[in-house]
């Protein structure tokens, strides 16, 4: 299996080349990479015996038809798009994985009782709309008209980008399958984590996805002279948020499970001589239990109000994007961990601290997810690195599940 995983390696290099932003990896919703990306990974789709569709969301579908009379279908897929200056292997591998797997299977000249269909999602980010998953909610029918109208950075609303893209009207799609068409959907992704590293191993399980808030906290103070301005009669936004930001980690740092990022800080018009009055941070907060998060969010939320009435300023929250802790598939999961055993003598289950479409199509199908172990558990990065030794261990797991999916002893 080491030669498909050498081709997997500069499939995944070669991908990792087509971005938006030359000099570092960045492909976001409908952009002009998103569409060569499509293109390059929809010919190696074909190569790979599948035939190949996109939808009006700008998914990527190949789907290799079973000769078996009323075979239903396994799902496998990730996303195609990629944070701002991201690493190549977040997304692209379980969507670049399932193809040599499937390439290598025909290569045998082997066929199996199942349709299979590999998806690469258009959207999984939230970087050019707030609310993520686009992708995965347009094929699994749970994109609401609330999606349609979120508007990005050029304040054009998600509609219009997609009617633009697709040169039609666009009408919210329905569900690619029904639930009785599908046997399940498997998504294979890098840890991002630090885990499987630590444990020595090369893949491993996911029992769950944590359940993850995401929102904007907006503080309104008072812009003024920065030069005439006394310290004590200030209503500075930019220094309410920035002790909100600290409080942030303190307080997650201060419960075990718990995650909380402010990953942006946008002051409109800021200049060096102005007292900010107004700035937005983004605020992402995450735990495994659901309740846990919720708590933990209305704890942040309490305090950046009460922070800001101390300062005379006032602070909005505006939640952008909630999902509950989504439990995998115990049975799909278990088939996994068997494959995962025969090639890796042991397997480890973990829980997902990222978030992956499989949290949409839990809803639709079950859901399992491979794990492939990334080193320093660095992820978002461009220096995100798996290697091409765990990268074999994990075809080889996705090849025994096929036949194990298949009856193959
Ligand atoms: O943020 C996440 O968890 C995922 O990488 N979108
Ligand atoms: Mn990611
Ligand atoms: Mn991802």
């Amino acid at each position: 299996m080491d030669d498909h995983a050498q081709r997997l390696v500069r499939m995944l290099d070669e991908l990792g080349r087509v971005t938006d932003e030359p000099g570092r990896l960045t492909r976001t919703f409908l952009s002009p990479a998103m569409e060569r990306a499509n293109l390059l990974v929809g010919d190696w789709m074909r190569e790979a015996g599948l035939t190949v569709r996109e939808d009006d969301t700008g998914n990527l579908i190949g789907r290799l038809e079973s000769p078996t009379p009323g075979a239903k279908t396994l799902l496998f897929g990730s996303h195609l798009d990629t944070v701002r200056n991201a690493g190549r292997f977040d997304g692209a591998l379980g969507v670049l994985l399932p193809i040599v797997a499937l390439a290598a299977l025909r290569q045998r000249g082997e066929s199996l009782p199942f349709h299979v269909e590999v998806i690469g999602f258009s959207e999984e980010e939230a970087v050019r709309f707030a609310g993520a998953y686009i992708g995965s909610k347009a094929y699994t029918g749970r994109l609401r008209v609330a999606d349609l109208k979120l508007r990005d950075s050029r304040n054009h609303t998600l509609r219009e980008v997609i009617e633009s893209h697709a040169g039609r009207h666009y009408a919210l799609p329905k569900a690619a399958h029904r639930p009785r068409e599908l046997l399940g959907y498997v998504e294979v992704h890098i840890e991002q984590g630090p885990v499987l590293e630590a444990k020595k191993l090369a893949v491993g399980v996911v029992s769950a996805i944590a359940s993850q808030t995401r929102g904007r906290l907006t503080f309104r103070g008072k812009a003024g002279h920065a030069g005439t301005t006394p310290m004590n009669l200030r209503r500075d936004a930019l220094a309410g948020a920035s002790e909100f930001v600290l409080f942030a980690e303190s307080y997650a740092r201060a419960r075990p499970g718990l995650v909380a990022t402010v990953g942006t800080i946008h002051v409109p018009g800021g200049a060096a001589n102005v007292i900010p009055g107004e700035v937005t941070v983004s605020l992402d907060v995450r735990h495994p239990n659901d309740a846990a998060c919720r708590a933990a969010l209305a704890g942040l939320v309490r305090h950046a109000q009460r922070l800001a009435r101390r300062r005379r300023l006032v602070c909005e929250w505006q939640p952008t994007m909630q999902h509950a802790a989504t439990p995998c598939s115990p049975a799909l999961t278990a088939r996994l961990a068997r494959s995962i055993r025969t090639v890796q003598g042991r397997s480890l289950s973990l829980v997902s601290g990222a978030g992956h479409d499989a949290v949409i199509v839990a809803a639709l199908t079950p859901v399992a997810l491979l794990f492939v172990r990334c080193r320093d558990g660095l992820s978002h990065h461009p220096d995100e690195y798996a290697s091409p030794k765990d990268l074999a261990v994990a075809l080889r797991v996705v090849d025994d599940f096929l036949s194990g999916m298949a009856g193959k002893p």
